[in-house]
């Protein structure tokens, strides 16, 4: 007789999920869920998740377009390549547009000397073929916020450009504790003065 009213009880169940006048919950979770929601809530989910990771691709994209690489993007190509030299008891390296480092030749771990933080330019004197001294403006890269000096300030670098056939540090001074310069050659600068002054001042702001 039971079993007779459970049948009964059955098919008039699946008659009303087959008109869609009730849910179809058979396959729902322990807690009690329709599959249905779950399914809908893991879906929004994934979709929220996908959603921030393009916003944060959206947003380093942004960040490197409006990156400044100097005139025509010339350092574009070169940033994050390294060049280094030894000097005293340290090897310096440069990285374009990332980091300068300092290392001890007798051990030791690598000190940083500053992150890149903008161009800018300097002027040099020059000896001009005609024995005179003349000023020239070249393009500087300025890295800053590197490895605290003990009893000083955050170690700083600026790098003055000149144009060379090949990426190479020339020297590297000390010019008060824990403030370096380091005067390096690039074919990325090869150009007229005129033009490298404009590299420093940035497109960017032109545009
Ligand atoms: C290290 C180097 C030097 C610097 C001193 C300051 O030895 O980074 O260039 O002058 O620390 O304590």
């Amino acid at each position: 007789m039971i079993s007779f009213i459970e049948d009964k009880f059955a098919d008039l169940r699946s008659f009303l999920i087959s008109q869609g006048v009730i849910a179809d919950n058979s396959g729902d979770g322990e807690s009690g869920e329709p599959k249905a929601v779950t399914e809908a809530r893991n879906r929004l989910k994934d979709a929220e998740s996908s959603l921030k990771s393009t916003r944060s691709q959206l947003k380093d994209r942004k960040a490197d377009l409006e990156a400044d690489y100097g005139r025509d993007s010339v350092f574009r190509p070169i940033k994050g390549k390294c060049v280094s030299k030894d000097s005293g008891e340290y090897t310096y390296e440069l990285c374009w547009l990332e980091k300068t480092k300092q290392r001890s030749k007798t051990g030791g771990s690598l000190v940083g000397m500053g992150d890149f933080s903008k161009f800018t330019t300097v002027t040099v004197d020059e000896l001009a073929p005609s024995g005179e001294i003349t000023q020239k403006e070249r393009v500087a890269l300025e890295y800053d916020r590197g490895q605290s000096c003990w009893n000083g300030p955050q170690r700083s670098t600026k790098v003055i450009l000149e144009c060379g056939e090949n990426d190479a540090i020339l020297k590297i001074a000390e010019d008060e504790k824990c403030v370096y310069s380091m005067h390096a050659t690039t074919p990325a600068v090869c150009e007229t003065s005129s033009n490298n002054t404009k590299a420093a001042s940035s497109e960017k702001d032109e545009l």
